[in-house]
């Protein structure tokens, strides 16, 4: 029996550890839910075919065709059917297994690659095959067999992007949603208006954009510096105008990305509040500059005039002409009701409607837009402060003062997403725990192992309640962001931790794999293709001091594939005319001395990691 067990055991040891190794050589990201490799490999030539079953299919199996011809040369033909020696065939049949709109099988043997999915399951399927094929240039296209059957961990996998206190090009948008895509995340969560600049052309109210969208000068450096507050003295601003918005949004929807207006209220509200000031509480309200500072300012839309409400929703009317969305975000947060406390109109509307007091004013003017978007047959989002003096009856909420918001709501029956703050989930928060070496940022840690050790959905749910979680999302605010590339940067390597924990089951969480090997790799490839990114620290070392005459520092890896490891002993920052680390080094000091090892990562292309620290003291012998 005894010897039964164990030889049980060791076949179990033998299959993890097999199974374990197969994911590890494909290296996707997010992870699939079933990976089998098989034997051999499929080689793609001149002579292979893509084939198709349907239009559908059709569109599927064209990315394929373009993508191999923009990055390896090579022209594939298009042909109906599966027929042939060497086919890579896209197909949408209605299989049992393939119920589900976003999951898809994809299988690879020699002479045959198949993907199976729906709409966006083949969608998916490509991206994964996608992430199979070898590097650009390469010599010959081999993609190893594997088997893989996968589906989503959550129906909600956003991603959020402030256009308001930065904004960027509809270029830039763009790649924005196709790194999205890439990843399997499925709602862009557009950030359209705030105090420093109303983004949105609204054709009905001219001045939103005309006088909204322009700020006279931006606050520089930390706003929490006090009296140090320091601006540029330049202009800033622009918008997005319609047609430029359709362009996104069918963009985006044909990489089964679905776009999210959010329009801030009744908070957030000053650049709309400086085209129309009448919007505000009190008699002449007024006048009112676009924020040039950040934070949370105190004059938000007057919820007691009923003119507020007629244009909110002749504005949203125009959103909904432009986003087909059934979700509208409608913002909620941090709208201070100091405003609405000394406002005649506020109280009046208090007095009339039999409310407690502000909170259930703003429930009120929650509950009312809500209503109107409901009639129109959309649904509403708002943050977690719309649960602050009564929740609209079929609103989702956005968890992101951590995941209390979240909870409530579940608890309430209503759907949710969560973006806790507290779990990393805030990308503008900075990526190392060294904040001089780190690029202006809003402070507070949310490094990559952070966001990915993390779980969306919070403990305490019953099962019923779990069902409200729709899924979850990270937040890119824009304060300290002006530039594409910082956009980049702070989005890279996140964005893999949170496609992981969006689609992936819980249970094939790996730091270290995923670290050492998957993240490293798609880095890698962003290094070729010229993308920024924070290049993480080196692997296998983390900041610490040790006792000891000597050390040696074994097993460093690079965190990025490709890179290299520089070192130095004398306390200057390494870089590339430093040591090279290619093997264990033994660091000593002398009695009563110190010896700092310092290592960085440099990529391929020369990016640069920040440094870890190694100090090794030497006590005085006693
Ligand atoms: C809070 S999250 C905000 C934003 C800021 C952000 C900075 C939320 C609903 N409101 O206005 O940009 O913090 O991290």
């Amino acid at each position: 029996m005894k010897r039964f067990i164990l030889s049980l055991l060791m076949c179990l040891l033998f299959f993890y550890g097999n199974a374990q190794s197969a994911s590890d050589k494909f290296n996707i990201i997010p992870i699939p839910a079933e990976l089998n490799q098989g034997t051999g490999h499929f080689k793609i030539d001149a002579s292979s075919k893509i084939g198709y079953t349907n239009q559908q299919d059709k569109k599927v199996a064209e990315l394929l065709q373009q993508h191999l011809k923009n990055t390896y040369q090579l022209k594939l033909a298009l042909q109906k059917g599966s027929q042939g020696k060497s086919v890579i065939h896209f197909s949408s049949p209605e299989s049992d297994t393939l119920r589900l709109r976003e999951s898809y099988e994809l299988s690879v043997s020699p002479g045959r690659i198949v993907v199976k999915g729906k709409e966006a399951g083949l969608y998916y399927g490509l991206q994964t095959l996608l992430q199979l094929l070898p590097e650009k240039n390469s010599k010959s296209l081999d993609i190893p067999a594997v088997s893989i059957k996968d589906q989503p961990l959550y129906a909600y996998r956003g991603l959020h992007l402030d256009v308001s206190r930065h904004m960027f090009p509809v270029s830039f948008i763009k790649k924005y949603i196709d790194y999205m895509a890439a990843y399997k995340l499925n709602n862009f969560h557009w950030h359209l208006t705030d105090d420093q600049g109303w983004r949105i052309e609204i054709k009905k109210y001219p001045r939103l954009t005309a006088v909204g969208a322009y700020r006279e000068e931006t606050m520089i450096g930390r706003h929490n510096q006090g009296p140090n507050y320091n601006f540029d003295g330049t202009p800033y601003g622009g918008f997005y105008t319609q047609q430029e918005i359709r362009e996104v949004v069918a963009y985006a929807a044909a990489k089964h990305v679905n776009v999210i207006p959010e329009l801030e209220m009744p908070g957030h509200a000053l650049a709309a509040l400086a085209a129309y000031p009448e919007l505000a509480c009190g008699d002449r309200p007024g006048p009112f500059k676009v924020a040039a500072a950040w934070g949370v300012f105190e004059d938000v839309f007057c919820a007691g005039k009923e003119q507020t409400f007629e244009t909110l929703e002749g504005i949203l009317d125009e959103v909904m002409e432009l986003f087909p969305s059934s979700y509208i975000h409608i913002g909620g947060d941090e709208s201070p009701k100091v405003r609405w406390k000394a406002c005649a109109h506020c109280q009046k509307r208090i007095k009339e409607q039999g409310l407690k007091d502000e909170h259930e004013l703003q429930s009120y003017f929650v509950q009312r837009m809500e209503k109107y978007l409901n009639s129109k047959g959309r649904k509403i989002i708002g943050w977690d402060e719309i649960l602050e003096g009564g929740l609209a009856p079929n609103a989702t909420v956005m968890s992101w003062r951590g995941e209390s918001g979240g909870i409530a709501a579940a608890k309430q029956g209503h759907d949710v997403i969560m973006t806790a703050h507290s779990n990393g989930l805030y990308f503008d928060l900075q990526q190392s725990l060294r904040d001089q070496q780190e690029p202006l940022n809003i402070g507070g840690y949310a490094g990559l192992e952070k966001v990915y050790l993390s779980e969306p959905t919070p403990k305490g749910l019953t099962l019923t309640e779990h069902k409200y979680i729709l899924g979850v999302q990270a937040n890119l605010w824009t304060e300290y962001i002006a530039t594409t590339k910082k956009v980049e940067y702070m989005l890279f390597p996140r964005l893999f931790a949170l496609a992981e924990i969006a689609w992936s089951k819980p249970e094939s969480k790996q730091w270290e794999k995923f670290s050492g090997e998957r993240v490293a790799t798609h880095l890698a490839t962003l290094d070729k293709v010229g993308t920024t990114y924070r290049v993480p620290e080196v692997i296998g070392l983390r900041d610490t001091s040790i006792h000891a005459p000597s050390y040696t520092i074994e097993r460093l890896q690079p965190s990025v594939k490709g890179g290299k490891i520089y070192y130095t002993i004398d306390n200057f920052d390494p870089g590339d005319t430093d040591l090279e680390y290619t093997g264990p080094v033994t660091i000593s000091a002398a009695a009563g001395k110190e010896r700092i090892f310092k290592a960085v990562v440099i990529s391929p292309s020369g990016r640069k990691s920040n440094y870890i620290t190694l100090k090794l003291s030497n006590a005085p012998a006693k």
